[in-house]
């Protein structure tokens, strides 16, 4: 009850929606923006993959066109400087893997742990956004199940040969995550968004996802830990 109530007070218009919607759509753009490029950059590590991941990487400049178009709705101007710096170390992680050759790294990075983020974000999202917003993010959430497929099978297929650099790049990459997390907590509560949420929906992605591909339980809570320690 209480939940609903704070809901139905959810203002768009108002300064501190606005403000908050400044940083959170950028991440979002922003979002989209690098993932569009991460796409581009495995069709190169990944020849055979090629068309597919040309194929995902074009969704996302979709994505970031339909979020453009949420904040305009809104009247808000992204603040991309911010959200470059959200995704600073995360970026520079991929960025080092891609020059390494590490496509195992650069799928745990983008097609599990972003993924799985996005999805999270996006299904919290949803039923607290704006109408514009909504109907948007809803053909968005769609997409971001099929990149997360692409990992899954593309992992699966190669789970022995790639199991120690998954673990690896786990330990890396999942605490940025909690740091992420902790990061937008607030301006996540100022659009009816619960942290608490946010993990349990990015938990269960990513868990099942790693399941999917071979990992046991003991494992899965293994690598789940790495996130919780930062
Ligand atoms: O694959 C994708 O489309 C991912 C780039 C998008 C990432 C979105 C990250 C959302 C985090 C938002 C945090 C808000 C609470
Ligand atoms: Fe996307
Ligand atoms: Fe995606
Ligand atoms: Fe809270």
């Amino acid at each position: 009850m209480q939940e609903l109530a704070l809901r139905s007070e959810l203002d768009f218009n108002s300064e501190t929606y606005k403000d908050a919607y400044s940083r959170i759509n950028a991440i979002v753009i922003e979002g989209e923006q690098e993932a569009y490029q991460n796409y581009l950059d495995m069709a190169q590590l990944l020849p055979e993959d090629e068309a597919e991941l040309i194929r995902l990487s074009k969704m996302e400049n979709r994505h970031k066109k339909g979020f453009q178009a949420c904040g305009k709705n809104l009247n808000v101007t992204p603040d991309m400087d911010y959200a470059q710096q959200f995704f600073a170390e995360l970026h520079g992680n991929f960025q080092k893997a891609k020059a390494e050759g590490k496509i195992v790294t650069c799928l745990l990075i983008q097609s599990l742990i972003i993924e799985a983020f996005a999805i999270a974000a996006y299904n919290i999202y949803i039923p607290v956004a704006d109408p514009f917003a909504r109907k948007i993010t809803e053909g968005v959430v769609k997409d971001e199940y099929t990149h997360l497929n692409f990992g899954e099978v593309w992992l699966k297929e190669h789970f022995e040969a790639s199991k120690a650099e998954l673990e690896d790049a786990n330990k890396e990459n999942l605490p940025l995550v909690w740091q992420m997390l902790n990061q937008v907590e607030k301006d996540a509560e100022v659009l009816g968004m619960e942290k608490e949420a946010l993990v349990e929906d990015f938990m269960i992605s990513y868990g099942e996802a790693l399941s999917n591909i071979g990992f046991s339980t003991r494992e899965i809570m293994k690598m789940s830990a790495y996130g919780l320690r930062a």
